[in-house]
């Protein structure tokens, strides 16, 4: 049985949490495969929201066992929190697997990441200061504290001694903070083990086995193409691979077990932190998109960057990521507009550019080259098929797709689980 990913196609906060939560039927097991508790995704089922950062979104569908893979850096004071504000709702992570060879956020990555980015200033990326950049700085330095090193106290300890041995020294001579008490994160972390442990295992095993006996294994990425650390707009990016080719290291599961990669795309453009965003809205009109398409962080409340919809960045996602279908989501925002621009090219520095350009400083330089497509007036939000839609809508989704190269094979028209259009 098939592995399916599903990435998130832009700068993150495409709707992937929807997205995942609609598969959720079919679905036998959800992971998470990078990332950590920076990721936001919302889930209205009725008339109940559901914010969740680091549970994978199957958290919400009884059927299916939710897993944190390896890949993810987990702050387990904040997970222990987020599963029992939805105990609190009735909804029970008992099912919850957690990878031994997940590594964990410590005190010492969130006080680094604070402050790092103070000391950038301008230059800063606009991290959602959770510790997620140092955690995986010192798992590529194998200085890490891993999920299974909960298990057993003695290593715990030594672990947390030898790396607050080099962290205090930064943060009292470099940064001119506060040194971090090892006896205190010990007992803190020990007591985080009590909770996790029976939720502790080796996860990609037990993914090995369940795609052996036919199980459909959903995995979840958290934010986007172009935060990749890799072929995102670095420095302007997360610390991890939230690309498809990241899936399968962060879930610890061969390649060949991958038959769709899923693409979230939204029917515009938003980006939280700082980095170059050539179709970015600084008018009226990027506030009417924020308003009206309730653009703001899940995990920090942050006003998101708003601009048109970019196909150069879409092609580019589509060849990342192999993508095999895409979900366009918030159709719905745009309607009511007389003329929507959509970006097809860039011009740098009079040069026309149909592909990211190779380099960083180009892309900062790009400016959007537009076509402009009619929009249309009638609202959309309940409808149920394809032919629902204005044939204004349906030119626009038309125009998306073949700028994308890939087929988009479901439409969100509004925030519910009911709000879906299915094309193909
Ligand atoms: P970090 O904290 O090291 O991962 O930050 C590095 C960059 O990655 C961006 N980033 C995100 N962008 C959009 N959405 C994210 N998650 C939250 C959400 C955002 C929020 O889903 O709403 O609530 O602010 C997310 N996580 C990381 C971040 O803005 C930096 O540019
Ligand atoms: P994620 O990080 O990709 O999971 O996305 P977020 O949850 O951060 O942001 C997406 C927001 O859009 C959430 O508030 C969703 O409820 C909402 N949403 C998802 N799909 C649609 C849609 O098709 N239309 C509208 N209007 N809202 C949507
Ligand atoms: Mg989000």
């Amino acid at each position: 049985m098939p592995a399916a990913v599903l990435v998130g196609a832009q700068w993150g906060d495409e709707g992937k949490g929807k997205a995942t939560d609609l598969l959720g039927g079919d679905v036998d097991y959800v992971v998470r495969y990078q990332g950590g508790n920076n990721a936001g995704h919302t889930v209205v089922i009725g008339d109940q929201k559901y914010a969740l950062h680091l549970l994978p979104t199957g958290i919400l569908s009884p059927e299916v066992v939710p897993v944190i893979g390896n890949g993810v850096v987990i702050d387990p004071g904040v997970l222990l929190s987020e599963i029992d504000g939805l105990a609190e709702r009735g909804i029970s992570a008992e099912r919850l697997l957690i990878s031994s060879n997940a590594h964990l956020i410590m005190p010492h990555h969130k006080a680094l990441d604070k402050v790092t980015e103070r000391y950038l200033g301008k230059a800063r990326i606009g991290t959602t200061g959770r510790g997620i950049g140092p955690a995986y700085g010192d798992k590529i330095a194998r200085m890490g504290v891993r999920v299974q090193d909960l298990l057993d106290p003695g290593i715990l300890a030594k672990k947390i001694e030898v790396a607050l041995t080099e962290k205090n020294q930064v943060l009292t001579k470099v940064y001119n903070r506060r040194g971090i008490e090892p006896a205190a994160v010990l007992d803190e972390y020990l007591a985080y083990a009590e909770r996790l442990k029976p939720h502790i295992a080796d996860t990609s095993l037990v993914l090995s086995k369940a795609l052996d006996e036919d199980k459909f294994v959903l995995l979840e990425g958290g934010q986007g193409t172009l935060l990749d650390i890799d072929h995102g707009t670095y420095p302007f990016v997360t610390s991890s691979s939230p690309t498809s080719g990241g899936a399968c290291a962060g879930a610890g599961i061969p390649p060949n077990r991958l038959t769709k990669i899923i693409g979230i795309l939204k029917a515009y453009t938003t980006r939280v932190g700082s980095g170059p965003f050539p179709t970015e809205l600084t008018d009226e009109m990027g506030d009417w998109l924020r308003t009206t398409g309730g653009e703001y962080g899940v995990t920090t409340g942050r006003n998101r960057r708003c601009g048109w919809f970019d196909a150069v960045i879409a092609r580019y996602a589509t060849r990342i990521n192999g993508i095999t279908d895409y979900f366009l989501t918030k159709l719905d925002v745009l309607s009511g507009l007389e003329r929507i621009p959509v970006c097809v090219a860039y011009d740098v520095d009079g040069v026309r550019h149909d592909e990211i350009p190779m380099t960083q400083t180009e892309f900062h330089h790009a400016v959007p080259v537009y076509e402009e497509l009619p929009g249309w007036q009638e609202d959309i939000t309940s409808a149920k098929s394809f032919d629902d839609l204005p044939p204004n809508a349906q030119a626009y989704v038309r125009a998306l797709e073949e700028m994308s190269g890939a087929p988009i094979s479901a439409i969100g028209v509004g925030p519910g689980r009911d709000q879906t259009v299915v094309v193909r």
